[in-house]
Formats: C-alpha cells, sequence, structure tokens
C-alpha cells in the first residue's frame, strides 16, 4: 500500500476533441414553450477514478478498468441523456471554491488540463468545450435579481476544476453539448452546520434562467455521499479487492438517504438530506444536490437510483429525477 497524498509531473500533451451537433428532433416534450424547461436531473458523482477507469483519450493515467458497476450507471444514463435530446448541460461542483458569492463560469471555450490534487496520478484530463454564454449570463443576472452575491467568470486563464470535467465528461464524453458550470460559494465547509439556504434560491435563479432562454437543459449535481475516504492506496489503485465502504456507519446512513430518494417524493430530502450530512460529512454539504432538487422545484417524484459503489471508501450513487410532467414512476 502507498500514501495518496502525492504529487508528480504532469506532461504537457494537446489531444484534439471532436465536437459534432446535436440535432434536435422528435424530443421528449417538457413543460415549456417547444418543449423548453428542464427535463432531467442527475447525482452525478465525480470521483476521478472512474475517469481513470474508462481510458478515454483525454486523461494522461492509463487503468486497467475497476468501479464497474457505477461506470455502467453512467453508461445508462449517457443513454437517457442522448433521449432527452438537451440544448445544454447546467453543472454545480463543490472543487470550484469560491469564498465570495456564486460564480458562474462565462468563458466562451474553457480549454487546459484539469488535474485532481489528491490523485494527480489518476486524473490530468486535457479538456476543450463550448459554454452556452447566453444562459451563463441570464444566470448571472436571475441570481442578482434573487438577491444572491454572484460573478460572472470571465478569466479564461481560470483551471477548471475537476469536479466539473468530471461529472461532464462521464455524462457526455463526447462533449458535444454546450456547458453551463456554477461554482460552489463554499462557506459550508468553514461553518458547522450545512447553509443549504442560498441553494433554494441559486435553484430558483437556474430555473428562471432556463425559462427565459428558452433552454433544454439537463442538470447534474456533482457530488459524493459519504466522502470519508481511505488515505492509503494500493500500488494497483483499481483492485476491486480493497474498494469497501469507508466504515458500516457510513454505508448504512447512505443507504438510509437513498432508502427515502427510491420511495418517497423530493421534498421528503428537504430534511434528510441535512440528516445524512451531519451523520456522514456528504459531499452534498457543498450544496450541488439541494441546488438541482430545488431548480426542480422540488418535484413529487421519487429518483430513480441508477447505481451505488465505493471509491477508496467514499459512497457514490447515480441518480435521476425528472420533473413531475416527465416522470417515469412518479
Ligand atoms: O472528489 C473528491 O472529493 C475526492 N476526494 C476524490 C476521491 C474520492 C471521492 O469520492
Ligand atoms: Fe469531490
Amino acid at each position: 500500500m502507498s500514501r495518496v497524498f502525492r504529487m508528480e509531473p504532469s506532461p504537457p500533451r494537446h489531444d484534439s476533441m471532436e465536437r459534432e451537433a446535436v440535432v434536435g428532433a422528435d424530443r421528449v416534450p417538457a413543460s415549456g414553450v417547444n418543449g423548453s424547461g428542464i427535463v432531467a436531473g442527475y447525482l452525478a458523482p465525480h470521483p476521478p477514478h472512474l475517469i481513470y477507469a474508462e481510458n478515454p483519450p483525454q486523461n494522461e493515467p492509463r487503468s486497467t478498468g475497476g468501479w464497474e458497476v457505477l461506470r455502467w450507471a453512467y453508461d445508462e444514463v449517457r443513454r437517457r441523456v442522448r433521449a432527452l435530446q438537451p440544448d445544454v448541460l447546467v453543472v454545480h461542483a463543490p472543487h470550484w471554491i469560491t469564498m465570495v458569492g456564486h460564480h458562474v463560469n462565462c468563458v466562451p471555450n474553457p480549454r487546459g488540463i484539469s488535474v485532481e490534487p489528491i490523485f494527480p496520478h489518476l486524473f490530468r484530463y486535457h479538456y476543450d468545450f463550448r459554454t452556452d454564454v447566453d444562459l451563463a449570463e441570464a444566470l448571472v443576472e436571475r441570481c442578482e435579481a434573487n438577491g444572491l452575491v454572484s460573478r460572472a467568470m470571465r478569466e479564461p486563464g481560470v483551471r477548471v476544476d475537476y469536479a466539473t470535467i468530471g461529472a461532464l465528461h462521464l455524462v457526455n464524453p463526447a462533449w458535444d453539448l454546450p456547458v453551463v458550470s456554477i461554482g460552489a460559494n463554499n462557506n459550508p465547509y468553514f461553518y458547522a452546520d450545512a447553509e443549504l439556504e442560498q441553494m433554494e434560491v441559486l435553484g430558483r435563479a437556474t430555473r428562471e434562467a432556463i425559462e427565459a432562454t428558452g433552454r433544454r437543459a439537463v442538470l447534474l449535481a456533482s457530488n459524493t455521499l459519504s466522502h470519508l475516504h481511505f488515505d492509503r492506496e494500493s500500488d494497483l489503485p483499481e483492485d476491486m479487492s480493497q474498494e469497501y465502504p469507508f466504515n458500516n456507519h457510513q454505508y448504512r446512513a447512505d443507504m438510509t438517504l437513498l432508502e427515502t430518494i427510491r420511495t418517497r417524493p423530493t421534498p421528503a430530502l428537504r430534511a434528510a438530506i441535512p440528516e445524512h450530512i451531519a451523520a456522514t460529512e456528504s459531499e452534498t454539504k457543498s450544496g450541488s444536490l439541494t441546488w438541482l432538487l430545488a431548480a426542480l422545484d422540488w418535484p413529487d417524484t421519487t429518483g430513480d437510483v441508477l447505481g451505488y459503489g465505493t471509491i477508496i471508501g467514499t459512497g457514490n450513487a447515480v441518480v435521476e429525477w425528472r420533473p413531475k410532467e416527465l416522470a417515469r414512476h412518479g
């Protein structure tokens, strides 16, 4: 076993990534004009191991696989998102940390290399994607109109964090959809209690911006559940004989939350999410999941749990929610 906290140099590499246009015919209707609105939301955890295990050309390290069940869940998400034919993916991620206010990436074409600081030997990913600038700017405007401190990030040199890149790759490895990326105003990491109230407002502002621009949007909450992880890893990081929950308490708390997600309409999660955070130091403390459900307006539907698995001990679930009018079984 070796320590996971280490830094390695990352030689530059410049792969070109292909993009193709998505043609929007025969789309599932949504509530808004011409099928616009939020058509689905996913809890989309980003641990770098999942991308490392897949060996996409954009990521420098090579693996022999691993974490297959979670990756199969993402295969299903990819199929569903293709079928939904959204105009845009909107992602809220916990590792673009801002101390003051809610920031929205308004750079038209972010490009660069994203590195996971704890696991640089697993994730050095070359990204190159398009931002839906009109929607991003509209979101900043709606944040301000709703009384949130907010900022348009227009500096092309800012490196996009691995939680944003991870969720976007896992949901859409072709990168053929525009993106709106929202940072985490991470006051919650500095206080004892989670402060999720602002995420209600951020969710409402997101819904309003999507409606105002007539977009058909899929939302991604880039969060792990129970978040304690081992500080050692195997010489072969993808050795699945070494992959198991950090402890039984963390696992049971994740199962309690997932049972609520599977069996109860989302308003039950207003209480269940903070309880789960208190029990596990869940990464949902950064607010992504609350933002997602608030943007969906806390629909009277259950979540569709597509997969669960541990990653270096943390608990990760891939879950879909649909708005009420598009519910599969809500
Ligand atoms: O993304 C994080 O928060 C990590 N520490 C990466 C590792 C496993 C997360 O679940
Ligand atoms: Fe994370």
